[in-house]
């Protein structure tokens, strides 16, 4: 095996995440199998043969631990049970079951950055300021000078993820409580060991009940700078408070400990640390395999660069932006270090909406933008309905939308004088439920995803965007992410080739190689709905290359390189050393 200075995959022998595709399953949304609309454990098991017959090698399951489901089951109030409404203990450990039935592996969400307020950990550290459990949590005093509960008297100025301020008043003990996310997730205080080993305790149950691993959500905000000092205000009553808790001074430590106290040791896991904000040079450290933290990362460059100043302020895609953001990561982590590739999750608009077209275009759109994902280096992730091409929902107006994020952003925008008409179009095009209405199985009413009414409305677009329709044809997104996800299976070059970006300048068509010994694979995608001629260096040539994966029919081998609209092509050829 050669490999990369610190054993990172070069070729040969690699870790065996790095061959794999991962599915995420969000499961209130994906098969709802006792119609209350909601989906559940055992609508997942039901439909674990789509995946497959999509071929994939891990499920990532979004969070089903009991929870009050104020943010959809990231507020956690028992990490070792099962929320009633997705099922039971036994009923997971019915599905784990299937799921290595089946040669796949499961991989739990962890959510321990905070839990819901609701957890008994939580309600413990509430009671009193005595209490043992008071410094599981970041507990504060007004500003000083300032009466708990004056406008500003919050300990520092940041503002919540989900609109507002970051604290919280406890009227009891008088003391603010530290939320980044809702009011109701209150941010556990990784400085105190109790808190770290009661975490790792909990991981390791459930490894030992048999998951493959863990999605760690915002691990990289779980190290605070602990004299929590006020952010820089932009604009707004409140200021930013991530630079003191994005990557903060102990996180690769707590990283380093949780390796040693729960992964260590035990084969075959995949771990993979969700981190907004994380740049390129923080990313190679908590990938190296020599610092044994995480095995990879989900970055969050490439889903900003619509956005201005906050996500809310959407701004116009330019393909230049991403092939810079993709080439600096990848060029970044060619060496050492590990990458995830995603376009969606059950946080992000679906991307053939965003990214593409979801007219016309919408099949060969959606087809070019997995193509040109899954060549690049890394392990590829597909949300459940991007292998279907599923588009954003045309939300008429605000009782539509369902997720906390959009619905605090409405309030507040409006009650500050913003006209709803002026506020609805960016939560049209950047809510997350975009991403978590219900997967279209079939043309039937609710898409057959349940036999009750949906907890949130399903695309009407079902009826022609559904997996019963593209199960057996062809030309459809799934059969091409199912042939996307068998290339990265059986060509090295794929896992392992160096990483070289053409045309960076290229306003239409992203074009790069992946070489491997004397494979070299070049890939072309057209984003946009206009021919546009591929000008990469050796173009003859590669024109008369074996095109291995297209979403058209095969072009003239003798005929220049011009791809057709939202067209991709992965040509292969070997060359002399
Ligand atoms: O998300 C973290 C995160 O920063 C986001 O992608 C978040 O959704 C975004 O800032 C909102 O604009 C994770 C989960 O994926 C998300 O669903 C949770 O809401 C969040 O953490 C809190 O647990």
């Amino acid at each position: 095996m050669s490999s990369g200075r610190n054993g990172t995959p070069k070729s040969g022998a690699t870790p065996w995440w790095a061959s794999a595709v991962v599915y995420q399953i969000y499961p209130r949304s994906f098969a709802d199998s006792d119609g209350d609309g909601i989906g559940d454990l055992a609508g997942v098991e039901s439909r674990l043969d789509h995946l497959v017959d999509l071929g994939v090698d891990v499920v990532w399951l979004s969070p089903v631990y009991r929870s009050p489901q104020d943010d959809a089951g990231y507020d956690i109030s028992d990490y070792q049970d099962i929320d009633p409404v997705y099922g039971t203990l036994a009923g997971f450990d019915a599905l784990l079951a299937a799921v290595h039935d089946r040669g796949l592996k499961m991989v739990m969400d962890l959510v321990v950055n905070h839990t819901s307020d609701e957890h008994p950990w939580f309600a413990e550290s509430r009671s009193s300021r005595n209490d043992p459990k008071r410094d599981w949590y970041w507990w504060r005093p007004a500003r000083p000078g300032m009466r708990p509960g004056d406008p500003g008297a919050e300990p520092t100025n940041w503002s919540s993820a989900f609109s507002g301020p970051a604290w919280t008043l406890d009227e009891e003990t008088g003391d603010y409580y530290l939320h980044v996310f809702s009011r109701k997730q209150p941010d556990l205080n990784w400085e105190n060991p109790e808190v770290r080993r009661a975490v790792y305790a909990m991981m390791r149950w459930w490894l030992d009940r048999g998951v493959d691993g863990f999605r760690m959500d915002v691990i990289n905000m779980i190290s605070k700078e602990p004299t929590l000092p006020d952010g820089i205000v932009a604009s707004g009553p409140y200021g930013d408070g991530r630079p003191y808790y994005i990557c903060g001074p102990r996180v690769h430590e707590f990283l380093q400990e949780m390796h040693r106290e729960v992964v260590a040791g035990r084969d075959a896991l995949l771990t993979v640390g969700e981190m907004p904000g994380v740049t390129v040079d923080q990313a190679r450290l908590f990938t190296d395999p020599a610092r044994a933290e995480v095995d990879m990362v989900f970055q969050f460059e490439h889903v900003r660069l619509d956005q201005g100043a906050s996500k809310w302020d959407v701004r116009p895609f330019r393909l230049l932006d991403l092939k810079a953001s993709f080439g600096r990561w990848q060029a970044g982590l060619a060496d050492v270090g590990w990458n995830s590739l995603y376009w969606s999750n059950h946080d992000q608009p679906r991307v053939v909406s965003r990214l593409g077209d979801d007219g016309a275009h919408r099949v060969r759109a959606a087809t070019m933008l997995g193509t040109v994902l899954h060549l690049h280096r890394g392990t590829p992730y597909v949300y459940q309905g991007e292998e279907l091409g599923m588009t954003n929902a045309p939300f008429a107006g605000i009782d539509d939308f369902r997720d906390i994020e959009s619905v605090n952003h409405y309030a507040v925008a409006v009650a500050a004088g913003e006209a709803p008409a002026d506020v609805l179009p960016a939560l049209r095009a950047m809510s997350r439920d975009n991403a978590r209405t219900p997967m279209q199985w079939d043309d039937s009413p609710h898409a057959g995803f349940t036999a009750g009414t949906p907890w949130i409305a399903v695309n009407p677009n079902h009826t022609e965007v559904n997996a019963a329709a593209q199960r057996g044809d062809p030309g459809s997104v799934l059969a091409h992410y199912r042939r996307l996800i068998e290339l990265r299976h059986a060509e090295p070059a794929v896992v392992c080739g160096d990483f070289t970006m053409l045309l960076p300048d290229d306003e239409r068509v992203y074009a790069f190689t992946r070489r491997l010994g004397t494979v070299e694979l070049l890939v072309l995608g057209n984003f946009s709905g206009a021919e546009a001629a591929a000008d990469v260096p050796d173009a003859p040539s590669w024109s008369a290359a074996d095109l291995v994966i297209g979403n058209y029919p095969a072009p003239d081998p003798a005929a220049p390189l011009v791809l057709r609209p939202w067209e991709a092509r992965v040509y292969r050829r070997t060359t002399a050393r």
